[in-house]
């Protein structure tokens, strides 16, 4: 299966074992040297893992490179003795990995940063002062030096970041750089800084190290850099010794998603296909890549010659490996959610991911097999993602497994999470616990709903019995307007053309979505979030294409703050678009009054006001399903209590796999 992805491709500087290249993420861990071994193992697994060349978070060249106070660098020959335990452990598992060198200019969270001009970033505290010409030679040098220590710490390759906006990519395009030197004023001197690091770097390693340098295909921003200056700098990167041209889309300030779950897969390799047409060296596609069908289908319609991937080997350290044995059904497929890596990244907290809690954890939460003599019975009950994640990684340790579930299907709420446009990648989820549990020979009983005598046989027994949502109390709230959440997105009800929809946490954003939401096409959604043809449109951005939604939708919340503020840290600000982009009515500070035939009447800032709708969708918050539990409690049996069960948290399966995995450790 998938020739193309698993051959192996012959670079300047090395070969690579097969065409996937595991794409940088800060993981957290990059940053303190004690966290060194933590590192070393998180990566060995993703070697072990098969995948092609694995490259590191971001390391700085110089201080005011750091992305944070105290971030991680690469400037001394300690700081590449170190990393030595990180390349050795890689090798031995017959990997390939590279280091990437990162300056974040004005994306540094430090009051000393620097970018090519005085400035401010829109996501940042700081202003950045402006580089000296001699201050902008130095750092050449700096990453000269970085890449020189790479190669002594034992590193394949080194990275040279370029895009996503930081301090090179900063450089490429006026919206930053307003230097009248050499190293602005005109596209021509703008290109200087990146092409002279490649160039130096290339003089100063040789021809043992892959050097690849990652640029910007779209900046997504306004100035930024247009088609003709792209490929112009991929000429001369090319020239001056890069091995492999990486790409990215957007920088992080841009307010067009590029990665999240709604990104539809795959959704900016047109731009790397044009790149490749033009250049010599190997281009390699990334951004909401997650399967290797995806990948087969870039590699062999010309896409792109290796695919990135980051998030994806978070979630599945054996991708690689599963996809050539055959087992691609087997991928835990990383659903592009941000809530554990990227969240966690721009919080300055340690990376896992959400699927695998294990994930940049490796040596802390272990599943350790147990004998066949030690092994147990033990019955979950739940099979959402609480219950799933337990009975997987019990009988993955090698306990006998039965897992009840009161409907006929698995899932639980994530049954109605994966109904919700831009959500649907949720289903992955699914499909990977049915296939495992039924690879390990878990004992899968549908459609049978648990009471506390079932269970008087087990040796252990975990309740993850999960959520329901909480009724509204109300006058009227038994009025056929009135349907609950998981009515509407099961398609047990079908709702009319005006609707309110009462609680504005993330379920309500979710409905509201779903209720506007019309059909669209990855040129659709192009044109819904502006992003033009950047032979046309700078940076790529363009007028953004008006969306009619389905229907007319008024969010009603009680706080007064505003909708959709508590939502992902890297994904609220672009689901809130979505609802504007919408029309829908956002409704804050309200006080329900009543339902009835005339719609629903609230009170607002002191005024009263009928909403004329035809039906009332309530999201007001979830109630934990704890009755089994007490009950087993009460007769002494010692259970589990996992996800919802225990704190009902409506966007909350971070948490739920979490502890489902961590009992599933410890039985
Ligand atoms: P916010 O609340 O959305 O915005 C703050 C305010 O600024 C305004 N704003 C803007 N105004 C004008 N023009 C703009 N372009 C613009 N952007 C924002 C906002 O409207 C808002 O104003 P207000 O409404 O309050 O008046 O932003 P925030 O501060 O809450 O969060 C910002 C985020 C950083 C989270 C963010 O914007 C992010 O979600 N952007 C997308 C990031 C992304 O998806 N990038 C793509 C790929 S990720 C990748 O390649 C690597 C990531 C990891 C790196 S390290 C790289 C390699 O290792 C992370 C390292 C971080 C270490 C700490
Ligand atoms: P549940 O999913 O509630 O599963 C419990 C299961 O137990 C159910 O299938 C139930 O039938 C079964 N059960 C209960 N009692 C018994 C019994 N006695 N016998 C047998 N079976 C029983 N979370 C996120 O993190 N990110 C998101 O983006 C996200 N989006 C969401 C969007 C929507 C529209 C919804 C509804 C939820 C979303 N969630 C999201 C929340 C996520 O689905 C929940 O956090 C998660 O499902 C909780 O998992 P759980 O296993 O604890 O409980
Ligand atoms: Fe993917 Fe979500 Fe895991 Fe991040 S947390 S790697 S987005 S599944």
């Amino acid at each position: 299966p998938y020739p193309t992805l698993l051959s192996p491709l012959e670079v300047r500087g090395g070969t690579l074992r097969n065409r996937t290249v595991m794409g940088s993420m800060h993981t957290g861990l990059e940053d303190r040297p004690w966290h060194v071994d933590e590192l070393a193992a998180y990566f060995a697994e993703r070697a072990r893992g098969g995948a092609g060349l694995i490259v590191t978070g971001g390391y700085a060249p110089n201080v005011r490179g750091w992305l944070l106070p105290f971030g991680s660098q690469m400037t001394t020959r300690l700081n590449a003795a170190r990393h030595q335990r990180v390349t050795e452990a890689v090798h031995a598992e017959g990997g390939k990995i590279a280091l990437q060198l990162l300056h974040a200019g004005r994306y540094g969270y430090t009051p000393f940063s620097v970018s090519a001009s005085p400035s401010k970033s829109p996501i940042t505290p700081f202003k950045a002062s402006g580089m000296s010409g001699r201050m902008v030679e130095q750092t050449i040098s700096d990453f000269v030096r970085s890449a020189d220590l790479a190669r002594k710490a034992g590193y394949d390759a080194v990275e040279v970041m370029g895009s996503e906006g930081y301090l090179i990519n900063q450089f490429l395009a006026a919206r930053v750089n307003k230097r009248d030197d050499e190293w602005g004023g005109t596209a021509d001197k703008r290109m200087r800084f990146p092409v002279e690091i490649v160039r130096r770097i290339r003089e100063a390693v040789g021809d043992d190290l892959i050097v690849m340098y990652r640029m910007s295909l779209l900046d997504l921003v306004d100035d930024g850099q247009t088609w003709d200056e792209t490929v112009e700098l991929a000429h001369r990167v090319e020239d001056a010794g890069a091995s492999i041209i990486n790409t990215g889309i957007g920088w992080h300030e841009a307010r067009v998603p590029t990665i999240l779950t709604q990104v539809p897969r795959a959704a900016f390799a047109w731009t790397t296909k044009r790149l490749r047409e033009e250049v010599g060296i190997p281009v390699c596609a990334s951004n909401r890549i997650n399967t290797p069908e995806v990948c087969e289908q870039l590699l062999t319609d010309g896409s792109a010659d290796l695919v990135s991937m980051a998030r994806p080997f978070l979630a599945d350290p054996n991708f690689v490996n599963k996809a050539a044995e055959g087992r691609a059904d087997e991928i835990n497929t990383c659903i592009a959610c941000n809530q554990a890596c990227l969240d966690h990244t721009f919080s300055a907290k340690r990376a896992s991911c959400l699927v695998n809690p294990r994930a940049c954890h490796e040596t802390e939460l272990v599943l350790l097999p147990v004998p066949r003599t030690r092994a147990k019975q033990v019955a979950v009950v739940g099979a959402g993602p609480a219950g799933l994640a337990a009975a997987l990684n019990a009988a993955e340790r090698g306990h006998r497994v039965t897992l009840f579930e009161a409907e006929e299907e698995l899932g639980g709420q994530f049954r109605y999470a994966m109904r919700v446009p831009g959500k649907e990648e949720f289903a992955e989820t699914l499909r990977y616990y049915s296939r495992r549990l039924e690879v390990l020979g878990v004992d899968v009983r549908t459609g049978h709903r648990v009471a506390a005598d079932d269970l008087a046989a087990y040796d252990d027994v975990v309740v993850a019995t999960g959520v329901e949502p909480r009724r509204l109390d109300l006058p009227g709230s038994d009025h056929p307007k009135v349907v609950a959440y998981d009515d509407v997105l099961g398609g047990r009800v079908e709702v009319g053309q005006r609707v309110a929809v009462v609680g504005a946490g993330g379920i309500g954003v979710d409905l509201s979505v779903f209720l506007t939401h019309t059909e669209e096409d990855l040129d659709e959604w192009l044109a819904h979030w502006g992003v033009g043809d950047p032979s046309v449109d700078r940076g790529g951005l363009t007028a953004k294409k008006d969306r009619t939604p389905a229907r007319e939708v008024w969010l009603l919340q009680r706080r007064t703050s505003m909708i959709g503020k508590d939502l992902g840290r890297t994904s609220g600000w672009a689901h809130r678009i979505v609802l504007k982009d919408s029309g829908v009515h956002h409704v804050t500070g309200a006080t329900y009054d009543l339902v009835d035939d005339a719609g629903l009447h609230v009170t607002v800032d002191g005024e009263p006001r009928v909403l004329d709708v035809d039906h009332v969708v309530v999201c007001a918050g979830q109630e934990s399903v704890r009755g089994l539990y007490d009950e087993l409690v009460e007769r002494g049996v010692a259970a589990h209590l996992v996800g919802g069960a225990d704190v009902a948290a409506e966007l909350d399966a971070k948490r739920a796999i979490k502890q489902g995995t961590e009992v599933a450790a410890r039985l």
